[in-house]
């Protein structure tokens, strides 16, 4: 006999259904936003695929052969989020890196009571270099009573009020890995089908450390406490085994990298830029989630990450996320710092 279904694979409407399945009092709602943006993720993808394309079929900002205005792809995954995710009826109010203010849901469709953040395509430079970049999604209750519009006031929460956070890495192959809060999961986009497949159930980092990924460049503005720091993660102080050094430059990537193999993912204070560079909501928070449900930690140099209250939409934060041990020494050495 041939047997027809193979309950092995579990794509990720699939998955994201029977874990609601085990919450009675769940209305869906958050489902099918993860859904949306596993959609949305698979269209980005299929125009990062063709990222190499666009000097043959013409440059951003000229029009292709076609006639069709060209658009860069930080700008075309930005819509493409957008446009995939404003009229559910879930979502109150959107904010992305890429925009100033909040995108506000159109008039004629109806607000729900959820707020999504997002970096649409995070690392962009590095597309014309064929690195991997990835998109970046944190999801919030909103807290401002009623069913209108979202406000500035839904945004700004600190990190622990996430209900879901995600990442997409278009990589070698397109992942998508997310929480809800019970666990981290990664799905890989079988592209010969167009469905993610739950590739990495319950993700769980090492406790130890084996990447060590900042970028050095900025030694020289760092504080004291951070070049100690990274001397002891580099092995430099003759007393620990030295970490291996991986630095991409595309966020998305080093942490993925890091979350599987263990280690550490830094973009420290230094005095050109007090804050560091990764936005705490865009960036730092959802990572923060992730890492934290995979048995990880992160912290901005002075505590918790996820219990920074933010207040600005662009924030930035320092940031040290990865394996427990790493982030806890750094937690310690980072002491005289404050
Ligand atoms: P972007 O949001 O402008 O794309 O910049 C974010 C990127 C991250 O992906 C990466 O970790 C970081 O910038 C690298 O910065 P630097 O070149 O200063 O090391
Ligand atoms: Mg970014």
């Amino acid at each position: 006999m041939i047997a027809h279904s193979d309950t092995s694979i579990v794509t990720i409407d699939r998955f994201i259904i029977e874990q609601e399945a085990k919450f009675p009092e769940a209305t869906g709602e958050l489902s099918g936003i993860l859904y949306d943006l596993a959609v949305a993720a698979k269209m980005i993808s299929s125009k990062v695929r063709r990222a190499g394309l666009i000097d043959i079929l013409g440059a951003a900002g000229s029009d292709n052969v076609q006639g069709e205005h060209q658009q860069k792809l930080d700008v075309i995954a930005n819509a493409i989020i957008t446009k995939a995710m404003d009229h559910g009826g879930r979502l109150c109010a959107m904010a992305s890196e890429e925009e100033e203010g909040i995108i506000a849901i159109p008039p004629q469709f109806k607000c729900g009571k959820y707020v999504l953040l997002f970096d649409p395509l995070d690392g962009s430079s590095n597309i014309d270099v064929n690195v991997p970049v990835g998109t970046i999604f944190s999801v919030m209750r909103r807290v401002t009573p009623g069913t209108g519009h979202g406000k500035l006031k839904d945004m700004l929460q600190s990190g622990v009020k996430q209900v879901a956070a995600g990442y997409v890495i278009y990589g070698s192959s397109t992942m998508m890995v997310y929480t809800t809060g019970r666990g981290a999961h990664g799905f890989t986009l079988d592209p010969s089908i167009g469905e993610f497949l739950l590739s990495h159930p319950d993700i769980r980092t090492p406790n130890a450390g084996k990447y060590l990924s900042v970028n050095d460049a900025y030694e020289r503005y760092w504080s004291e406490p951070v070049r100690a720091l990274m001397r002891r993660y580099r092995g430099l102080d003759t007393q620990h085994d030295p970490m291996n050094v991986r630095y991409v430059g595309s966020l998305v990537a080093d942490f993925h990298r890091n979350l599987l193999g263990g280690g550490i993912f830094a973009y420290p204070a230094n005095t050109k830029t007090p804050n560091g560079k990764l936005r705490l909501l865009y960036e730092g928070n959802p990572l923060a989630f992730i890492c934290e449900q995979a048995g990880g930690a992160a912290i901005n140099g002075r505590q918790r990450l996820m219990e920074v209250v933010p207040t600005e939409l662009h924030e930035r934060a320092p940031l040290y996320i990865g394996s427990k041990n790493e982030v806890e020494m750094a937690t310690r050495m980072l002491e005289t710092d404050r």
